[in-house]
């Protein structure tokens, strides 16, 4: 019963009910364990570090670099002056190579396939004391032996920038090697006895441990053009002749330089308000510097056209659309009572409404011969409509007392008229009395 005392020590529980509720809790708990405790036993197996192997080197090997890309491992033996290159894969030393003095930083650029080893030797007139030795990943040769500061100890690299950093504990500095030249660019004053190095490739950052001052030097090294950028002001027309232009550098703390036209840069702050323009195209530029003077080399760019005319008045609003239809009349129109009744159906988009008349074409009297008119058009019957879009309608006509006469006079044949006017289609129609 020690398992039961040690799960559940306290619990006063008694009776049979209790016992089965006792045996349930136990299930659950043993359950529980199982789920919990399985995937924590395999996770410590995990979480304890096994050395695998022991590779035998040079004599005091101090500093160490790996290079992920090629799986290769370098190990600054200080005492044997040499550097040991280990196969990750096998563990198996494939080389060793002699450097300089007392050996003990190790820096590597995978992206290069290169590995700096410091020589921190300071004491011996060795010509190739306080120096580093640039090692050919490939070759595993030293291709380049670059002179540092005084007892150089730890090593940086920036693969990105393809920068190395060299602590120089004896002479209290940095010295930056550019890895495409292996010459040294740079040195720079940090604290006492520096030693250990680390970089952040993205933050262009160099950190070092001065180990006989208590601080750590945090060094910018800046080895990128800014980015400009144009945030706002015109593009296209504008009536604006002294438009006013926001912008950025992708750094913070740069300075900018404008110009318009293809002009002169100058120095100029962000918003910028450009001197009057005439009208015409015209060019905005601006270019940042950072902070440690690197210029955009590509500028930023407008391109805008300055139209300071008054703008054309704003159009009237267009018409309001009437829709109207066209009354088409029936060929033949009844006459009762002096009364034309025309039946006219109305087409189109709109209600029909107009004027329409009767005209006939009669011979002119002896007074109108006299003056050459033979005949003339003589209006019997007017009268106006109003019909609804699509619908048709018995219209009526006021007949004049000459169209009387002319319809009684042309009897059962009926009198062909012109029908004209506004709204409604032309056409002849004949006019028939009543039988
Ligand atoms: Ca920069
Ligand atoms: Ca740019």
């Amino acid at each position: 019963m020690t398992n039961k005392n040690l799960l559940e020590p306290e619990l006063p529980w008694i009776g049979a009910a209790q016992v089965t509720r006792r045996l349930l809790t136990m299930g659950l708990l043993a359950l529980a364990a199982a789920l919990l405790i399985s995937p924590l036993s395999a996770q410590a197996a995990h979480t304890v570090p096994i050395v695998t192997a022991t590779v035998g080197v040079g004599s005091v090997p101090e500093g160490v670099g790996v290079n992920p890309a090629t799986d290769r491992v370098y190990v600054a033996n200080s005492g044997s002056h040499s550097v040991s290159v280990i196969d990750g894969a096998t563990n198996a030393v494939i080389a060793t190579v002699p450097v300089g003095i007392f050996p003990v930083g190790v820096g590597v650029n995978p992206a290069t396939d290169r590995v700096y080893v410091a020589n921190s030797d300071g004491i011996s007139a060795n010509p190739v004391s306080d120096s580093v030795s640039v090692i050919d990943g490939a070759t595993n040769a030293v291709i380049a032996t670059v002179l540092v500061g005084s007892v150089p100890e730890g090593v940086g690299v920036n693969p990105a920038t393809d920068r190395v950093y060299v602590a120089n504990a004896g002479s209290h500095s940095v010295s930056v090697i550019d890895g495409a030249t292996n010459l040294v660019t740079a040195t720079v004053g940090v604290g006492i006895s520096p030693f250990g190095v680390g970089v952040n490739p993205a933050a262009e950052r160099v950190y070092v441990a001065n180990a006989n001052s208590v601080s750590v030097s945090v060094i910018h090294d800046d080895a990128t053009d800014p980015e400009t950028q144009i945030d706002s002001g015109p593009a296209g027309p504008t009536s604006d002749a002294t438009p006013t232009f926001g912008f950025s550098s992708s750094e913070g703390g740069s300075t900018f330089e404008c110009r318009v036209d293809s002009g002169s840069f100058a120095s100029c702050t962000s918003p910028k308000t450009l001197a009057a323009l005439a009208d015409g195209a015209h060019s905005f530029e601006v270019r940042a510097t950072d902070p440690a003077g690197h210029t955009d080399p590509t500028p930023a760019d407008r391109s805008f056209t300055v139209d300071t005319q008054a703008p054309p008045p704003t159009p009237p609003p267009p018409p309001p659309t009437i829709t109207s239809g066209t009354a088409i009349a029936a060929a033949v129109a009844r006459v009762k009572g002096g009364k034309v009744l025309l039946r006219m159906r109305c087409r189109g988009r709109g209600a029909c409404r107009g004027a329409a008349r009767l005209v006939v074409r009669v011979k002119a009297g002896k007074r109108a011969k006299r003056l050459g008119n033979r005949v003339r058009n003589l209006v019997i019957g007017r009268g106006r409509f109003s019909i609804p879009a699509g619908e048709t309608k018995v219209i009526r006509l006021r007949l004049t007392g000459r169209g009387k006469a002319l319809l009684r006079k042309a009897g059962r044949r009926g009198l062909p008229a012109k029908l004209r006017g506004s709204g409604l289609k032309s056409r002849t129609v004949r006019l028939r009395a009543r039988a």
